[in-house]
């Protein structure tokens, strides 16, 4: 088997007709629990997985920036000097808008030199993974060591944030640039959204015997339209008309004043997002205290405030859900931003074979089509290899 490090050097010089001069990578990501907390300032608890993304790049004489990867045909391309939001649209727009983001973080472009660059990726797309924000932190890994920017990782998870938003045009939250920037083996990333201050939580899952199962249900998602967008809305509604900055400020003691004034959409809502930060903080402190064997119950309550406050399940998240939990799981969810992509199931080691059994036949039973099921262990964060 060959190591996708191997393949991103030899795509680069496919491509480029030269060697790279250097590699970087970074990870995707699965969140354990905190989901469509983070645009509201509260607290998420992703970690960074074993599947990269990989960036080869090369240092140019001039100014131009290149981009080729395995997943688009066409090689993109601009002049640093030509580089603004408008100017970028595609998959391109990903890598391509970090170079930009930079440059509104601080660092002085003015005298860099272009770059050749080639992406390869082991993060499926469109999986709820966070196959982008890869992307993003690899690129802005890659540029901030060849240009010497000297950007700390908190920055260039806004970095990325701040590509998504206005190059990409998908109005998310910094949680998956975290994830993928400050993420280390066995730890999760207890992260406030609001001061931006991370803790890495031990995970302890191996010497428990225990494994986070994925089932990406193969239904695809995308942030840049649609659902997202108006439950962050919903969410900046609700916290208008309950006289708070952001639904960080409330608390679940707000709740009952939160139905008077509120219409019961927009209540439900303010409500996950409400006790979803309280899961945070409780799995936190179960982790430490008692070890995920503990979790279960809050993983099971987050995808039911997902699928019945929130209203971003659908039907084969939560065949996945109940199906894992019915065969053994100790808990389950669907993961990250939700309408389609993947669920994570805390299992027993022993119980996984059974466990991804009776999830494929069930998705059989209901003539969906058949999900992927694989183990993921979390992983360290973004590096030069
Ligand atoms: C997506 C977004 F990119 C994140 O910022 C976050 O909001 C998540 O959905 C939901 O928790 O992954």
């Amino acid at each position: 088997m060959t190591d996708i490090r191997d393949d991103a050097r030899a795509g680069f010089e496919a491509v480029f007709g030269r060697a790279p001069d250097g590699l970087w990578s970074a990870p995707g990501r699965v969140n354990l629990i905190g989901e469509h907390t983070d645009y509201n300032e509260g607290f998420v608890l992703p970690f960074a997985i074993d599947r990269r993304t990989l960036v080869a790049l090369g240092v140019r004489d001039d100014r131009r920036v290149r981009v080729a990867s395995t997943f688009a045909d066409e090689l993109a391309e601009i002049d640093l000097d030509a580089l603004t939001p408008e100017s970028l649209d595609g998959w391109s727009a990903y890598p391509l808008g970090v170079a930009w983001a930079l440059g509104e973080h601080g660092a002085d472009l003015s005298a860099v030199p272009g770059v050749d660059l080639f992406i390869d990726s082991d993060v499926p797309v469109g999986a709820g993974l966070s196959s982008s924000a890869a992307i993003e932190s690899a690129v802005a890994m890659a540029l901030n060591d060849s240009w010497r920017l000297g950007l700390d990782r908190p920055t260039l998870a806004r970095v990325g944030q701040r590509a998504e938003n206005v190059a990409v045009g998908a109005p998310t939250g910094i949680m998956d640039q975290s994830a993928s920037l400050l993420g280390a083996a066995d730890h999760a990333v207890f992260l406030d959204c609001r001061s931006l201050v991370s803790e890495l939580v031990p995970l302890g899952l191996a010497e428990a015997g225990l494994a986070i199962l994925v089932i990406d249900t193969g239904v695809k998602h995308a942030h840049a339209t649609g659902g997202y967008g108006e439950r962050r809305a919903a969410c900046e509604r609700g916290a208008a008309a309950l006289g708070a900055s952001s639904l960080r400020d409330l608390t679940v003691d707000d709740l009952p004043r939160a139905r008077q004034l509120l219409d019961d959409v927009t209540f439900r809502r303010v409500r996950h997002v409400i006790t979803e930060n309280q899961r945070v903080l409780d799995t936190v402190e179960v982790l430490r205290e008692s070890g995920a064997a503990a979790i279960g119950g809050l993983l099971d309550a987050s995808h039911r405030s997902m699928r019945d406050d929130f209203e971003i399940s659908v039907p084969e998240l939560d065949l996945a859900v109940e199906t894992a939990v019915a065969a053994g799981a100790i808990g389950a969810r669907m993961t990250g931003g939700g309408f389609g992509g993947s669920a994570i199931a805390l299992v027993r080691v022993d119980d996984l074979s059974r466990i991804q059994v009776a999830v494929d036949n069930a998705f059989g039973e209901h003539a969906y089509g058949q999900p992927d099921t694989f183990v993921v262990t979390a992983s360290d964060g973004a590096t030069r290899n």
